[in-house]
């Protein structure tokens, strides 16, 4: 059955005039669903699901075919790419991702090389051509990176954290070696994102989930930097310069504009950044994206659609001098979240959102 092709997401965040508002929900795919909950258990374990590229196709596809979002995204994890790099990612049951071989000294981090993205993370290349062949345009898919400082982050920290006391302490104590590990991340992500669209991915996300933990200097020099070679790498590239690139520093709302000044084409908004102040800061520059609180998902269907019409008034009327809004979360929804929830929430937006956008 040929499905009609939906491609508000693209035409919104390339800051066109578009119908209604579109909506995708970070971590969409995921274990708040128990029908991803059964491919996780048929593949063994996150890291087969994330190598076995129908696998992977089936579980990018399943809220899409549940919910009727307006973009898939790509399932995978940041963490390929230090995974692919040697450091050997398992994902501890109740603790999360660990690295068997963390990064930690200078002769660790001057062994680092950039991985090949069709040879070493042939399985991300196969997914996305795989799940570009099922969605068969009925939506856009996302391709996506982790940030430089946040990937570097899991490498030297060698598991999630709290405080960074051994990425900050690199930075702070040997800011050239700190330097040489963002490169060469950097490098690679550069890398990656390129084969992701020469695969089939039509927008890239960069998750700087960590970016938010630095200073404002640091963030600038360790982070915001290395997203900017990033953006401008794919705008120079033939093959990569139309795709779109959205920016995501959850806890950077005070360096939008600075965010903003990359040149890249959207930012993404964790909750805590009021989405009328962000418009009037740099809506007019890139496209918005976010911002509800995820915890509304963990609460009722009337919490859900009430949250969802705050943000939608909260961004207003799209004017023409504004380059528009994408709804979604402020960040992941969590595995504790009503599958009900997301059907509220999608239905709320796509029914409800067309009074903000001018006929
Ligand atoms: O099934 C499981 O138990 C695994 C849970 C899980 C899932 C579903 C992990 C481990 N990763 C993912 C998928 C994932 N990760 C996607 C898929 C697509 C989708 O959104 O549907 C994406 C985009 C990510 C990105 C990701 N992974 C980020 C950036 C975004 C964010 O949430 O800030 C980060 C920081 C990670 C690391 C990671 N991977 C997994 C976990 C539990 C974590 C967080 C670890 C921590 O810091 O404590």
């Amino acid at each position: 059955m040929t499905q009609m092709k939906n491609d508000l997401y693209l035409r919104a965040l390339k800051g066109e005039k578009v119908e209604r508002t579109p909506i995708w929900v970070m971590r969409q795919a995921g274990r708040y669903l128990p029908e991803y909950r059964a491919v996780r258990k048929q593949a063994g374990d996150f890291l087969t699901l994330c190598k076995t590229p129908e696998l992977a196709c089936e579980v990018t596809m399943q809220p899409i075919d549940r919910f009727g979002l307006d973009a898939a995204i790509l399932f995978s994890d940041i963490l390929t790419i230090p995974d692919a790099m040697g450091l050997e990612l398992v994902l501890e049951e109740g603790i999360g991702p660990v690295f068997n071989k963390p990064v930690r000294t200078v002769a660790e981090i001057n062994k680092l090389g950039v991985p090949d993205a069709e040879q070493d993370l042939g399985y991300v290349m196969d997914a996305v051509r795989v799940i570009r062949k099922e969605l068969d345009g009925r939506v856009p898919l996302i391709g996506f990176t982790g940030s430089p400082w946040t990937l570097a982050s899991y490498m030297v920290e060698g598991s999630g954290s709290k405080e960074f006391r051994r990425i900050k302490g690199l930075m702070f104590e040997s800011p050239a070696a700190a330097r040489t590990l963002l490169q060469v991340v950097t490098d690679s992500v550069i890398t990656y994102l390129k084969a992701q669209v020469a695969a089939g991915a039509q927008s890239l996300m960069v998750f700087d989930t960590w970016g938010g933990m630095l200073s404002t200097a640091n963030y600038q020099t360790f982070s915001l930097a290395y997203m900017q070679q990033i953006v401008d790498a794919l705008k120079t590239d033939e093959v990569t310069k139309d795709t779109p690139v959205v920016l995501f520093t959850k806890g950077g709302g005070q360096w939008l504009e600075m965010m903003a000044d990359t040149g890249c084409d959207g930012l993404g908004l964790d909750w805590t950044v009021d989405l009328a102040n962000a418009k009037a800061r740099v809506g007019d520059r890139v496209v918005l994206q976010g911002n509800m609180d995820p915890v509304v998902m963990n609460t009722g269907e009337s919490q859900v659609r009430d949250n969802a019409m705050l943000v939608l008034e909260a961004y207003g009327n799209h004017s023409g001098s504004d380059k528009g809004h994408i709804f979604n979360l402020g960040h992941g929804i969590q595995p504790f979240a009503q599958p009900d929830n997301m059907q509220a929430l999608v239905t709320t937006v796509q029914s409800q959102s067309g009074q903000f956008h001018s006929k």
